[in-house]
């Protein structure tokens, strides 16, 4: 049985080929977060090629991500990577074992993508932010290179073997005519030096893990002078307080939101694949452009030393489905923007400002572009330092974010904002509106139903509370009212309003009867606009459209 025992040496070594591919590609991995550790943690070639992919990857896409796999979207993105970079180490590991020159240097055209991946990142810091893919990569070169060494080539020496010789041969296009060239010899099984292959590749795995190690506690030395500068923060008291969340804002009823989002409920969404940390004491914001008279810098402690506005704001992202959960209430403490951009000689296009909008920028190189209008109509805008009583949580930009009052996150919540810019809508698009959503995203009236949750089976026969959230910041709620089957719509029982920037709580008792039943909500805002019932995709302002659950009493 020559062919069986051909066949099972060749499926071997092809085996023990992809594992030399794959250890590699851990050792390239690995040798990158040491280095990258000494670099910019955030310089490693996962997050660099994850925050192109983020950059790239079409709009549709990206909001399903968001909405599907919610906060762990990046997670999925990463171990996708990780996962894709697994199948082609083993593939190049298999095609070393033929070509092992062309495999080695196939690993190092991985090295010089994510080192231009990390090069092209908006913020990257200079050309070092190459260096951790391409040494990585030469790593894993050299890893392959002396791991397949140890194998013997396909087909070489097959022929001698037996006529099954040429059948393993054909398999591997051009097989026998590299195996020509081949070690002598080296084809026949019993030459494979099987213990000394697995010594050199455990004793590779060992070290890499080790590299790999060191790297991740070096990396989390990065962020230390920042959370050290966090930790010594201590907010003022605000010039202008926040009177308190009036007791019947808040219905007492479980299953609904509670009022104010606790920081660590609070949704989070951005793109930032490693959550920046900036060091507040070295943090400046820079204010210039079009119609700046004059521009200029600050610090964090100058903004801290300027009279403070603490406010109740419920911050909505534009990616929500109706129903959908990115949306909360927070207590922001910060500095009016309105009151810094007038100090610097900005006026809002009404009057006569050469600026409609203003761009924000963070850290991370997102860019956020809001109307000059909305800034300065007396809302409530702000460069916020506080959530909370507490100051700004890494998660949610400290040292400073911006926000504002009835306008989507995404055009206007700049979280480790470090520069504002004033120019003009038709001068410039910031990153979202290069990417198919729209330049002005005022949020729309929506409700939700909190509670009794989908497809709950409540007893039938009794008085079931159903409740949720309503909201139109800016311009508040005026009424909600809940549908059963297509039954008429009956007014909610309204909670308290708090301010018109934040959401306002609702409850409905429903006597329940057996069987199937939709619940529907739909809410009226301030101005007296009936959100409409039409639904809309979140792609390019917002969804819209009437929220309802499907509950079975029984
Ligand atoms: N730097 C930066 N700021 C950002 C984003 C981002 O990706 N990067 N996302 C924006 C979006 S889309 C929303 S909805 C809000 C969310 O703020 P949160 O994560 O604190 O809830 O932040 C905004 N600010
Ligand atoms: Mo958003």
């Amino acid at each position: 049985m020559p062919d069986v025992t051909i066949n099972r040496s060749a499926v071997k070594h092809s085996a023990l080929a992809a594992l030399s591919g794959l250890l590699s590609g851990y050792t390239a991995l690995a040798v990158a977060e040491l280095i990258a550790s000494f670099v910019r943690p955030q310089a490693g070639p996962v997050t660099a090629v994850g925050g192109a992919a983020i950059d790239r990857t079409p709009a549709p896409v990206k909001d399903f991500a968001i909405r599907h796999f919610g906060s762990d979207d990046k997670l999925v993105l990463q171990l996708g990577i990780v996962a894709t970079l697994g199948l082609l180490a083993l593939l190049l590991g298999w095609f070393a074992l033929r070509h092992r020159r062309t495999g080695a240097a196939g690993v190092l055209v991985f090295g010089v993508l994510g080192a231009a991946a990390a090069l092209t990142r908006p913020d990257a810091s200079g050309p070092l932010d190459a260096l951790p893919s391409l040494v990585g990569a030469a790593a894993g070169a050299a890893v392959l290179y002396l791991l397949v060494g140890r194998l013997p080539r396909p087909a070489t020496g097959a022929g001698a073997t037996g006529p099954g010789g040429a059948g393993v041969g054909g398999a591997g296009v051009g097989g026998a005519g590299v195996g020509g060239a081949g070690v002598g010899g080296a084809g026949v099984a019993g030459r494979v030096d099987r213990r000394g292959f697995l010594l050199v590749a455990g004793a590779t795995a060992v070290v890499a893990t080790g590299a790999g190690a060191l790297g991740r506690t070096l990396g989390a030395r990065h962020g230390q002078g920042a959370v050290a500068s966090r930790a010594a923060v201590r907010l003022p008291a605000p010039a202008s307080p926040a009177a308190p969340v009036p007791a019947r804002a808040a219905l007492r009823i479980p299953g609904i939101s509670p009022f104010t989002t606790p920081n660590a409920d609070f949704y989070r969404v951005d793109t930032a694949l490693v959550v920046p940390k900036v060091d507040a004491d070295t943090w400046r914001l820079r204010l210039h452009g079009k119609g700046v008279a004059r521009p200029r810098t600050y610090s964090y402690q100058e903004l801290l030393g300027r009279d403070l506005i603490e406010r109740d704001v419920t911050l909505t992202c534009v990616s929500n489905e109706v129903g959908g959960p990115y949306v909360g209430t927070a207590r922001w403490l910060g500095v009016r923007l309105a009151d810094l951009l007038r100090e610097a000689g900005v006026r809002p296009p009404s009057r006569g400002g050469p600026a409609d909008q203003l761009v924000a920028r963070s850290v991370d190189g997102m860019t956020l572009g809001s109307p000059v209008e909305d800034v300065m109509d007396g809302r409530d805008a702000m460069l916020a330092v506080g959530m909370n009583g507490e100051p700004l949580p890494f998660d949610h930009g400290f040292p400073v974010r911006m926000l504002v009052p009835g306008l989507y996150g995404y055009v206007s919540a700049c979280k480790w904002i470090q520069d504002i810019e004033l120019t003009t809508f038709d001068a410039y698009d910031p990153y979202w509106v290069r990417r198919s959503w729209a330049r002005r995203a005022p949020i729309k009236t929506q409700a939700r139903i909190d509670t009794p949750k989908p497809f709950a089976r409540p007893p039938a026969g009794t008085t079931v509370m159903v409740g949720g959230v309503a909201w139109a910041q800016h311009r508040g709620i005026r009424r909600v009212e809940v549908r059963i089957d297509d039954g008429p719509w009956q007014d909610a029982d309204l909670a308290d309003q708090d301010t018109v920037d934040t959401w306002r709580q609702w409850s409905f008792p429903w006597r329940t009867t057996p069987g199937g039943h939709t619940l529907t909500v739909r809410a009226t805002d301030g101005a007296g606009h009936l959100q409409t019932d039409r639904r809309t995709p979140t792609i390019p302002d917002g969804a819209d459209g009437w929220h309802s659950v499907f509950v079975t009493p029984g």
